[in-house]
């Protein structure tokens, strides 16, 4: 049996302003090419094909798109919900999907419930995104069990869906991330320890994670990686692409890498500003979207004058500048302050309202470490 792993489209995504969807699309459409050359029979994807709860019509439109051609094509497909996606559309879209041969998951169900489901006579488990939250209160309803870490309870769930073939989305503990952003959410309570892994699975389609890696040799575990670079801080050089996966009646799976380079490259210049105009060729050459760090202080009228010289640049992001942000992680000025410094402005700069803003932002960081990557 050849399968064909994805994961991690992220249809939908709008990098500082530009919509990536026209590229991802493209990706999309190299990979029915490619299960149409290698002869795939069946279709993994480990989740995250949307990039957030709401995306544009065209964005949802290559995903449909995509699973009619795979129907065309006679490749059914397995897909799971990830972090990102909005899972209870997907669940409620799945009999949709299913006419068109793909069994879409978008919540949590044990293998009693039809967590594991047969296709081409192969046992498949389909494990979405989960979130903490929802499974310690899924799995330790004592009070006194809810403690409990999320790798304690991934490991019963991976152990109740225990299966020859497996998708997920999770993040395995010791993976490389992408790049700078993903450390937050592979570091700390959502990581899942490897010997959570059932050691009877012969291959577990991994998603969440955009640089493509084996994460586990026995059992054998992959992530693809994303289809294109998504931000900033994921490596221009960081492997990505898709993986063919022949998976033969008996003995280990073979893994073909497929490393590609779909949609255009990003790339950070971190420079001084007495080395700006020497680099413009190098920037103007440059053919993907370009991010400016500069190592110092950089004038409105200087900053404007590279957005005119230079039509792909994102973002020129100052060090010591006050109000601009550093390096592209998160602004310089926290919210709270930035808000009081908005509300002082405005002649209003009254307790309560700082109060209320800061309860607010907790409850958003809240929200955003369970949606995590
Ligand atoms: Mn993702």
């Amino acid at each position: 049996m050849r399968l064909l792993h994805t994961a991690d489209w992220h249809l939908g995504k709008v990098l500082k302003g530009v919509d990536r969807t026209p590229e991802i699309g493209e990706a999309l459409k190299a990979l029915l090419e490619i299960v149409k050359g290698e002869r795939v029979d069946l279709v993994l994807v480990s989740g995250d094909l949307f990039d957030r709860p709401q995306v544009s019509a065209e964005a949802e439109a290559y995903a449909v798109e995509f699973f009619l051609r795979l129907r065309e094509l006679g490749v059914p497909a397995l897909v799971i919900a990830g972090n990102h996606d909005p899972k209870e559309r997907l669940e409620a879209l799945s009999p949709l999907f299913a006419l068109a041969g793909a069994e879409v998951r978008g919540r949590l169900l044990f293998r009693e419930e039809g967590g594991v489901v047969e296709v081409g006579g192969l046992r498949a488990a389909l494990l979405p995104f989960v979130s903490e939250r929802a499974l310690v209160k899924r799995l330790f309803q004592e009070a006194e069990d809810r403690h409990r870490t999320y790798a304690e309870a991934m490991r019963r769930v991976l152990a109740n869906l225990e299966s020859p073939l497996m998708l997920a989305h999770i993040a395995l503990e010791g993976v490389r991330p992408g790049g700078g952003e993903f450390y937050f959410h592979l570091s700390g309570s959502y990581a899942v320890p490897p010997s959570a892994l059932p050691l009877s699975a012969r291959y577990l389609a991994l998603g969440h994670v955009h640089r493509q890696q084996q994460a586990s040799e026995a059992p054998l575990a992959w992530y693809p990686g994303s289809l294109v670079q998504l931000d900033f801080g994921e490596g221009e050089e960081a492997e990505r692409g898709a993986l063919l996966v022949e998976l033969p009646p008996a003995g280990p799976p073979r893994v073909h890498p497929i490393r590609e380079r779909w949609g255009k490259p990003l790339k950070t210049f971190r420079l001084r500003p007495e080395e700006l105009d020497g680099r413009l060729w190098e920037m103007e050459r440059f053919p993907g979207y370009l991010r400016l760090v500069v190592e110092g202080r950089l004038s409105p009228r200087e900053k404007e004058r590279f957005y005119q010289a230079l039509p792909h640049l994102l973002a020129i992001e100052g060090r010591g500048e006050g109000l601009e942000p550093a390096g592209g992680q998160g602004p310089e000025l926290g919210f709270a302050e930035a808000y009081a410094r908005y509300l002082e402005e405005r002649g209003r700069k009254e307790e309560a309202l700082l109060a209320r803003f800061a309860q607010v932002l907790e409850e958003v960081e809240l929200e955003a470490l369970e949606a995590g990557a």
